[in-house]
């Protein structure tokens, strides 16, 4: 409870704060965008990850204040970047499963937008398998208004949830991002070696870009480049950074 009420006065007091991991072109290895993860500045406790306060956020209803401010401050941060005339980023928010039944996210999400003035082709929102197929016909509709407003969709984590192939085809995904557990043993494990390979050929014949995160090693950029995977994340090229040190990665990666 005493969690609960300091979370509720974290949003109030801006003790929240983003992260940014670059996502990087295997072929150019140019940074084409960022993801935000949302860290917890707590007075006392140190900086909290997301795994200490969402699940607790989820529960208590608190996700929806939370998850505003994080959309907000992400799309500001990367209109921050536009402003300095860094070239475009995309920006991908984490969507939570509250938020994604909630009536309201393709009305905050427009509002958001409108206000700052933003291109809607430069924002993705990750959503899990678990969450589109809590109910998947719920899922459709939602991902087409978003569509319609010129927002991409990401699916995270992909590979260790339940959606079928058949959903890819029914719905309007723009990117797969595999799940770090299928990159972390490769090369050298070849059971993860062909499910890396499946799921890159996969996307390319249904014109899904395909993300590979968690990569931390040459090896595996090696890897993935040579199947022409299009994009990596993960450590090799940076640990999520606050928006300052970020800011000094981008200037250097001209
Ligand atoms: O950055 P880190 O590895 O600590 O993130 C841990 C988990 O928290 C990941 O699953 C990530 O998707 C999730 N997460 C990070 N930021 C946000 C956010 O802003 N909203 C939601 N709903 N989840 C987030
Ligand atoms: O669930 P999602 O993919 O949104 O979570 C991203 C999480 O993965 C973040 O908590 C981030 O800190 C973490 N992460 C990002 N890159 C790497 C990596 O190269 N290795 C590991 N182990 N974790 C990573
Ligand atoms: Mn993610
Ligand atoms: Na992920």
């Amino acid at each position: 409870l005493a969690l609960e009420s300091s979370l509720r006065r974290a949003i109030e007091r801006e003790e929240l704060v983003l992260y940014y991991q670059g996502k990087v072109e295997t072929r150019t290895g140019r940074i084409s965008g960022v993801e935000s993860l949302v860290r917890w500045q707590h007075p006392e406790l140190g900086l909290l990850s997301p795994d200490q306060f969402i699940p607790l956020a989820e529960e208590t209803g608190l996700i929806v204040p939370l998850s505003k401010w994080v959309l907000r401050e992400a799309c500001k941060q990367v209109c921050e970047w536009q402003r300095q005339n860094l070239p475009p980023l995309n920006v991908a928010v984490n969507l939570s499963a509250r938020q994604f039944v909630d009536d309201h996210l393709l009305e905050d999400t427009a509002l958001v937008l409108r206000e700052l003035g933003m291109d809607p082709t430069l924002l993705e929102l990750e959503i899990t398998e678990s969450m589109m197929m809590h109910n998947p016909e719920h899922t459709i509709q939602i991902l087409q208004g978003l569509k319609a407003m010129g927002i991409r969709i990401a699916i995270d984590d992909f590979g260790i949830g339940y959606s079928s192939l058949s959903h890819l085809r029914q719905f309007p995904i723009d990117i797969i991002k595999i799940d770090r557990s299928f990159i972390q043993d490769v090369p050298g494990d070849p059971a993860d070696e062909a499910i890396t390979e499946a799921i890159i050929a996969m996307g390319k014949s249904l014109k899904i870009t395909v993300v590979a995160e968690g990569v931390e090693k040459p090896e595996q950029l090696q890897f993935l480049s040579d199947l022409s995977c299009e994009e990596i994340q993960g450590y090799f090229f940076s640990k999520p950074l606050p928006a300052k040190d970020f800011t000094k990665l981008l200037w250097r990666n001209l």
